[in-house]
Formats: C-alpha cells, sequence, structure tokens
C-alpha cells in the first residue's frame, strides 16, 4: 500500500515512541543484569521478563521510527476519505509478549503446563481479533473486538479465579506476589480494548494521543510489572513453583 496516511504521528508522538524504546531498553539490560546475581536454577522469570521488555524494545524502535504501519481508510471526527495509520507492529509485540506475560503469572500460580497452552491460546485469539479488527475498514470490526473482548472475560477469568486459588495452596508468599502482580495485570489489561476502540477502533482519538495511552499502559504493563514480579519471587525457590 503505498499510500501515505493523513492521520499519522507528528514528532510529539515519534518522541512518545522514542522515549518508551529507551525505557524497554534499559529494563531489558537491569533485568538481565540482575539475572547475573542469581545461580542459574533461578533464572526463569528474570529471562522470560526480560524477553518480554526486549520484544517491545524493537516494536517501539519500528514506531519511533514511522515504521510498522498500514495506511487504512477511516472516517475522523465525521470527515470521510481519510487514511490513518494503523500499526500493525503493536499486535506483532503483543503476539509474542502477552503469552510470556501470562506465563509469568501463571508459572508463578504453579497452574500446569496444558492450563497454560490453553491459556495462550485463547490470548492469541484475542491478539489476532484485535489486529484484523483494526485493518478491516467496514464496521465488522466491532465483530473481531466483540469476539476478542469474550477471549479476555475468560483469560481475566482464569485468572482471577482458578489461578489466584492455585498461588494461594502454594503459601502466603506465592499468594502475596500472585495477587499484586495479577490485580495490576487486570486492571491494565481491561483498559487495552478501550484504548482500541477510541484509536484504531472508533478513530475517536488521533494518532499522537493513541501513542500516549498506548505507551502508559504498556510501560505499566510490561517494566513496572516485571519489576515488582522479580521483586515478588526474590525468596520464592521456583523448585516450590515446580520450576
Ligand atoms: C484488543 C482488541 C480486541 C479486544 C481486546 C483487546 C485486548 C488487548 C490486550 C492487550 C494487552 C497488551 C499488553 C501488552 C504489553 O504489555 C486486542 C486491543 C480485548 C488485553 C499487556
Amino acid at each position: 500500500n503505498g499510500r501515505t496516511a493523513d492521520l499519522a504521528i507528528t514528532a510529539a508522538g515519534s518522541d512518545v515512541y522514542w522515549t518508551l524504546t529507551s525505557i524497554m531498553g534499559l529494563s531489558t539490560i537491569l533485568f538481565l543484569a540482575h539475572s547475573l546475581t542469581r545461580p542459574r536454577t533461578h533464572r526463569i522469570f528474570h529471562y522470560i521478563t526480560a524477553s518480554i521488555t526486549m520484544v517491545a524494545t524493537i516494536a517501539y524502535f519500528s514506531m519511533g521510527s514511522n515504521l510498522g504501519y498500514t495506511p487504512i481508510a477511516v472516517e475522523f471526527h465525521h470527515k470521510p476519505g481519510m487514511f490513518r495509520e494503523i500499526f500493525y507492529v503493536r499486535y506483532i509485540d503483543w503476539f509474542i509478549t502477552t503469552p510470556l506475560l501470562l506465563m509469568d503469572l501463571l508459572l508463578t500460580a504453579g497452574m500446569p503446563w496444558p492450563t497454560i497452552l490453553w491459556v495462550i491460546l485463547v490470548d492469541w485469539v484475542m491478539i489476532v481479533c484485535g489486529l484484523v479488527g483494526a485493518l478491516v475498514t467496514t464496521r465488522y470490526k466491532w465483530g473481531y473486538f466483540t469476539f476478542g473482548c469474550a477471549a479476555l472475560f475468560y483469560i481475566i477469568y482464569v485468572l482471577g479465579i482458578e489461578a489466584r486459588a492455585s498461588a494461594n495452596r502454594l503459601g502466603s508468599d506465592v499468594g502475596r506476589v500472585y495477587l499484586q502482580c495479577g490485580a495490576l495485570t487486570l486492571f491494565l489489561w481491561i483498559l487495552y480494548p478501550i484504548a482500541w476502540g477510541v484509536a484504531e477502533g472508533g478513530n475517536v482519538i488521533h494518532p499522537d494521543s493513541e501513542a500516549a495511552f498506548y505507551s502508559v499502559l504498556d510501560a505499566l504493563a510490561k517494566p513496572v510489572f516485571g519489576a515488582f514480579l522479580l521483586w515478588g519471587h526474590r525468596d520464592i525457590d521456583p523448585a516450590r513453583l515446580g520450576l
């Protein structure tokens, strides 16, 4: 698609994305440096968490460089015939990183691997629905959005009920780190479909505002979440979680 987007990030949006690039890159280095203070047998959550920010670093590098997007026909503030910059690279990031975030939580809770795989599959359905919905120009996009929200509700159920009970059975220290990181996740993940609804979905906000909205969510959902998770695991032997 050789057409350029009418609704695209300006220098301000690009600056936001470059800021996130450095936050994600710096977090990756810090998580990996911290892993060196632990024996190899105790690094699983460092590796998972550093992978998340490593992938995000490259996604943000792409968006800061105004790459990884395709122009999609939209109606913006009742003006038809406009093209919006849709960053598909965001969904490639989420396709890799949201399963890793779920692994951080579900491994902490000691959930069995068939359940973890199944929840990741449902998560993939959610992300792909968001991608396809963002690329569809008709109101059918809200059909994809609805399927994605159904997937999110199921994930919230597993995290909030089943995995929480499992974490509490492993001890009050495991229960505490799971509750902290799980609560942060539930709060943030519910805000993503809202951001999508006003950005890629409804075209209510400008791509610069989209940059700010998703960037705040991602900074909290990846580096801040990761720091809390690793801190919470400091006195927990992975062997207790079957790892
Ligand atoms: C979409 C649109 C379709 C409906 C739903 C969505 C949810 C997305 C979520 C994304 C989470 C991303 C994270 C990224 C990085 O840390 C795909 C926006 C429900 C929950 C946590």
